[in-house]
């Protein structure tokens, strides 16, 4: 069975195809497509967030679509920067932006500095709506280590680690992230619910 996954997020794709890599599904991303569209992520919660992109994608192409929405909560910033992750550091900021900015806004606190990723992965065909969530727990640095991945994860080490999410191999992120948790469950509710 195909399915859209609704993300303008080559990393976030990677993991996702891979993820789903021997299921009955097959994930195809709007970068196959030829699609650069910019939903815009009203929302107020990561669900929501999740929703509005699904659908969005869904009413092109009446296809079944699951989307990701994530973000990076740290304890020391009241959650933040939360479902605001992705432009944290302003409009049309890079990654390296918004660890800049978040390691200067945690200069001041005693370490460590506790934070989560959380992801809410969520599927949309029309009449069924399914979400699953999943949280990597782990502590942020004040420096930006290794090269691997995307987003916060040069700054983010997870808890049982040493190295940051960007030193460690993309099978180890695969096994351990918010997103494969969150996928995973969505892969077992979809089979239950679709296939079974
Ligand atoms: P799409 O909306 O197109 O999927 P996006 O990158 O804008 O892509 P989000 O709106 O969900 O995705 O924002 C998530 C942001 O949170 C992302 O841009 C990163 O800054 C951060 N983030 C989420 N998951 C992450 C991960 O696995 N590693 C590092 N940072 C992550």
């Amino acid at each position: 069975m195909k399915i859209i996954f609704a993300t303008q997020n080559k990393g976030k794709a990677k993991e996702v195809k891979a993820l789903f890599e021997n299921s009955p599904f097959e994930i195809i991303s709007l970068y196959d497509l030829g699609n650069n569209i910019d939903i815009e992520e009203n929302g107020n919660s990561f669900s929501e967030n999740a929703f509005i992109k699904a659908k969005a994608i869904y009413n092109i192409y009446k296809e079944s679509v699951i989307a990701d929405d994530s973000g990076l909560a740290i304890e020391q910033l009241d959650e933040r920067p939360g479902i605001y992750s992705a432009r944290y550091a302003g409009e049309n900021c890079t990654y390296e932006d918004n660890n800049l900015k978040v390691i200067d806004e945690l200069k001041d606190f005693p370490t460590p500095h506790k934070a989560k990723f959380i992801s809410c992965a969520v599927f949309y065909d029309g009449k069924n709506e399914i979400e699953a969530f999943g949280e990597l727990q782990g502590k942020i640095i004040n420096e930006q280590r290794g090269t691997n991945g995307f987003g916060y994860d040069p700054i983010f080490i997870p808890d049982g680690f040493e190295q940051t999410i960007s030193e460690l191999d993309f099978d180890i992120k695969n096994q351990i992230s918010h997103r494969a948790q969150s996928f995973n469950k969505l892969k077992d509710k979809l089979v239950n619910s679709l296939l079974g």
